[in-house]
């Protein structure tokens, strides 16, 4: 099939791509519906992927993974740059030489009998000028299926790459065998390439979202004055009409597609505030021409956790997913071929094929302490199926910054807010983030572990410089730079119950933000940051939650953060002189203030 454009850079690196995988057939995507149905019924033909019961859930498909093949693996993603520093202690190194003489005998041949589609992507709005094209090579029609939600996918890609440049990130992916022994995620900031083999799970394939728009990208925004975060948009439209946009970075599992769709509640909705989605994962920040941050959403759709996912604690994410939808590794009612997984509701189906594929009896296979979804199942949802869609989605300037949110899962630690100091400070309390480990990955879950700014498995650089360029960002921010928070909706009590109620109740929390962020409320001085005063955290229509409760979640236990900051000093060790003294200097500050 012939190339879609003239860009010889394109066409060039396609080229070795089919020499080196040697496909039967090489298909290329242009993004049209026509095309898009072909691989549909392929895939259903073939049973890569099951059709859903089209009247409850029209255009939605159905797909499941290897039970080895389920989650990102981290210990198999690597950072490869000529230099072992420059990806830092916190990321798996390889020269690059050598990481492509280990893989290419590995690609050679490896689409024999297969079909190659090669995906023109763009992440960010077409026509934006902080967007950025991808192209994607891959045999997996999942893969084209998926990223046809979540990016700008087609020949329009093309027409903002132009005819001539060569700054787009070649992606080359190959399920190959699915063999977890040689499984690689591999980036090479140097050259704007990614390797990705034996997987075909979400975050490993899907190589527009955490490989581009996250590590490619947060190398190429360090060195062009932008930023790539994993973090969630969200706009608060207040009674007056205004909007007020925030960023908030969360580690994987740990709420951001929540809060990015949050219904506030009554004592809110009654007086008119609204919260419109902008973003629930990703977002890519520059300087505008007023000198404020702004922020795009790279991405166009949700690829969102599925379990715990209901009408009650994210009524937009699940209305999201009732049409044009991808499921992975949920469960399957048969009796009316519609999805189901943990805490949807209360009625797991009797007539079930569980993740892996097993026909169960729901109700009993539960009883029996089994899963019927696996906890990292996911759905995979466009972005304009959402009743809260910001109406600046596609706005190619982006939205102004107010304020930036840290958080994470503590049990003890974090208060349910404060605020730092200052963008200096505020730096530092991103980079000291930790929170328990989630099924988003594979691994042990709930182990607490370092995650600064909720980048650990995403930063495409050494963690120490990438600290320098938040610090310089700050600095070309000036007085104009967003406000720095962090929160915790996962405090525990002693029988380990949250006690914050979450969810939409986190707009109380929200709005004490809002409120720092116009100067309109006062807060106490803590060793750690400004706290709110705990009346100043609206209580009102929550039956378990007092004033009192609130003072409980505020309090700063002295000699937890004493422990934690040893823990600090033993991870800030690992950077040698690539940590920069500002923070330092502000741990010093942290353990000066605690006495
Ligand atoms: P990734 O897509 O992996 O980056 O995850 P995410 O940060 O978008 O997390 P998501 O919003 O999907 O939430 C993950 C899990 O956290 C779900 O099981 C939610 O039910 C739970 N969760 C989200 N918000 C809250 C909250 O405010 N309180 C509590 N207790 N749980 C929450
Ligand atoms: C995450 O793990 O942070 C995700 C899912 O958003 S994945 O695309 O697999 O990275
Ligand atoms: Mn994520």
């Amino acid at each position: 099939m012939a190339s879609l454009t003239k860009n010889p850079n394109v066409n060039k690196w396609v080229d070795e791509m089919i020499a080196l995988t040697k496909p039967d057939k090489v298909v290329w995507i242009d993004g049209s519906e026509e095309q898009l149905n072909v691989l549909r019924e392929e895939a259903c033909s073939t049973g890569e992927m099951i059709k859903l019961n089209p009247e409850k859930l029209p255009g939605c498909l159905y797909h499941r993974t290897l039970p080895n093949d389920v989650a990102r693996v981290e210990d198999r993603t690597f950072i490869c740059t000529s230099k072992k520093e420059d990806a830092g202690p916190t990321n798996n190194w390889c020269d690059p030489k050598e990481m492509y003489a280990k893989l290419t005998p590995m690609y050679d041949g490896v689409m024999k009998g297969r079909t190659m589609y090669v995906i023109p992507y763009s992440m960010g709005p077409i026509g934006s000028p902080l967007a950025k094209v991808g192209v994607e090579v891959t045999d997996s029609i999942y893969v084209v299926l998926n990223m046809a939600i979540m990016t700008r996918m087609g020949e329009q890609a093309f027409e903002n790459l132009g005819d001539t440049s060569n700054d787009f990130v070649r992606g080359l992916h190959s399920k190959a065998n699915v063999d977890p022994e040689n499984r690689y995620i591999v980036q090479f900031p140097e050259d704007n390439t990614i390797w990705s083999i034996n997987s075909a799970y979400g975050g490993n394939v899907l190589l527009g979202k955490k490989c581009f728009a996250l590590r490619i990208a947060s190398y190429q925004g360090k060195n062009e004055g932008w930023m790539a975060e994993h973090m969630l948009i969200l706009g608060i439209e207040k009674p007056n009409g205004e909007v007020k946009y925030v960023c908030a970075a969360f580690p994987s599992a740990c709420g951001k597609t929540n809060l990015a769709m949050l219904i506030p509640p009554e004592v809110y909705t009654k007086k008119g505030y609204k919260v419109w989605t902008v973003g629930d994962d990703i977002a890519w920040l520059k300087p505008g021409e007023d000198g404020r941050l702004y922020a795009i959403n790279p991405e166009n759709g949700f690829f969102g956790v599925a379990p715990g996912t209901n009408e009650k604690s994210n009524y937009n994410a699940l209305a999201s997913t009732r049409k044009n939808t991808i499921f992975t590794n949920v469960a399957i009612n048969n009796d009316d071929m519609t999805v189901w997984w943990e805490k949807l509701d209360k009625n797991p189906p009797v007539n079930a094929t569980e993740w892996k594929g097993t026909k169960v009896n729901g109700p009993e296979y539960i009883a029996a302490g089994n899963k019927l979804a696996h906890p990292n199942s996911r759905f995979t949802a466009p972005a304009v199926n959402c009743p809260c869609i910001s109406p600046e989605f596609n706005n190619p300037k982006g939205v102004p910054v107010s304020a930036i949110i840290f958080g994470g899962r503590r049990a003890k630690t974090a208060p349910l807010v404060y605020q730092s100091f200052n963008w200096q400070h505020g730096t530092f309390v991103g980079s000291i983030m930790a929170s328990e480990t989630t099924a988003a990955a594979a691994g042990a879950v709930g182990v607490v572990r370092r995650d600064p700014m909720a980048m650990l498995p995403f930063c495409g650089y050494n963690m120490g410089d990438y600290w320098a360029h938040w610090l310089e960002m700050g600095k070309v921010l000036g007085d104009k730079a967003p406000k720095i928070f962090n929160v915790n909706w996962f405090r525990t009590d002693d029988e380990g119950n949250f006690i914050w109620p979450g969810f939409g109740d986190n707009m109380r929390v929200l709005d004490w933000i809002i409120k720092r962020c116009e100067d309109a409320v006062d807060a106490v001085e803590t060793p750690i940051g400004y706290e709110p005063k705990p009346e100043d955290i609206n209580v009102e229509g929550l039956e378990d939650v007092t004033t009192e409760t609130v003072k409980g979640l505020l309090s700063v236990d002295k000699d937890l953060w004493k422990e934690d900051a040893k823990g600090i000093h033993e991870f800030y060790a690992k950077f040698g002189d690539k940590l920069p003294k500002e923070l330092e200097f502000e741990l010093e500050g942290l353990e000066a203030r605690l006495g």
